[in-house]
């Protein structure tokens, strides 16, 4: 017997349950196959007990779409898919593709671009604070301070953009079973700051859980780049990606740190690889 994971209100009842643990939000069409990262996080989180509802390829213009489900019991957890949108959406010569192979007929136009930061920007207008959870190729890229070929210019970190609360990068199996875990539990999104393999903001000094990549500075704060010199110098640009390069091994790899303002990022050293079985 086919056993999809629910794509309508109906289903998610049939299941027993009012609402879904979580909404997936994705800008491919639904494909359950083991070689899709949707696929993966959500049986991987399926097996742990947590029910995801999927709501692929959604209507971005407006929130409704995003309130399909309700609010769900425990967040939304967002991707752009298989790939970033951008590249989705656009060859290298920057024209529009005339296809997309991840959508059903392979029609294009049906994600927005930067799908990230839209959708979660659909999700707090239609749920305010609920805990939104980013990850796939399009967060983990775009996880820190980044060129971006389209606008030919050095962008923020996917995180201050898309207000998500926290961002998964690299295979996101272990840290998305974890972080369910601890909302099950009760923990605020806000709390969750010692998670390998997540990213997030927070105010500029806040205290954080792993030893910072540059040290500590004399005033006490974990030592980093501004984005405004990481935007305008290109020298201190090379220097911050040598520092995320050397800081990407889950054994000698330390939490890296950028600043906006009085913000800070935290990208938290990186979950140790999964074991074959
Ligand atoms: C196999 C592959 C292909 C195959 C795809 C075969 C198929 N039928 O799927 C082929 C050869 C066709 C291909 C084509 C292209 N590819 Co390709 N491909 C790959 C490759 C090597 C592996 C992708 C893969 O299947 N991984 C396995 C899946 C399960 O992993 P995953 O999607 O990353 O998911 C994991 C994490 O990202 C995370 N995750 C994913 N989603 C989510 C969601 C949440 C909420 C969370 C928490 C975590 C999470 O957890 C998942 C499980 O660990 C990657 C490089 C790489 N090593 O990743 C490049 C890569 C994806 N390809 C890339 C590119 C550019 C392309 C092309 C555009 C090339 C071209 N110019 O035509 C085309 C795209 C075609 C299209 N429109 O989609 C780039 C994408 C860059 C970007 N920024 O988006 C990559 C990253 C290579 C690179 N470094 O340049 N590709």
């Amino acid at each position: 017997m086919p056993n999809f994971l629910p794509v309508t209100p109906d289903e998610v009842r049939e299941r027993g349950y009012d609402v879904p643990d979580f909404v997936y939000v994705c800008g491919d069409a639904y494909v359950d196959h083991p070689s899709f990262g949707a696929a993966i996080i959500t049986r991987v989180l399926e097996d742990s007990g947590f029910l995801c509802a999927m709501l692929c390829q959604p209507d971005w213009r407006s929130a409704d779409d995003f309130k399909r489900f309700g609010r769900p019991r425990l967040g939304f957890l967002v991707s752009a898919g298989n790939i970033d949108s951008m590249v989705a959406r656009y060859t290298a010569a920057k024209k529009k593709r005339s296809s997309d192979y991840y959508t059903p007929g392979g029609e294009a136009g049906r994600r927005p671009d930067r799908a990230v930061t839209v959708y979660c920007n659909r999700i707090r207008e239609a749920y305010g604070d609920v805990p939104i959870l980013i990850g796939g190729l399009e967060a983990s890229l775009r996880r820190c301070a980044h060129y971006d070929y389209w606008s030919d210019k050095v962008r923020r970190s996917i995180l201050l953009d898309s207000r998500a609360d926290i961002l998964m990068y690299g295979m996101g199996e272990r840290a998305v079973v974890r972080l369910a875990k601890l909302l099950d539990r009760g923990v605020p999104v806000g709390k969750i700051r010692d998670v390998r393999g997540t990213a997030y903001v927070c105010k500029r000094g806040e205290k954080i859980n792993f030893e910072p990549a540059g040290g500590y500075g004399d005033d006490g704060a974990p030592s980093g780049y501004d984005y405004e010199v990481l935007a305008s110098d290109r020298a201190a640009y090379a220097d911050a990606f040598r520092v995320q390069y050397e800081n990407n091994d889950h054994v000698t790899g330390r939490a890296v740190v950028e600043y906006y303002g009085d913000r800070m990022l935290v990208v938290n050293p990186p979950q140790p690889p999964l074991e074959e079985a």
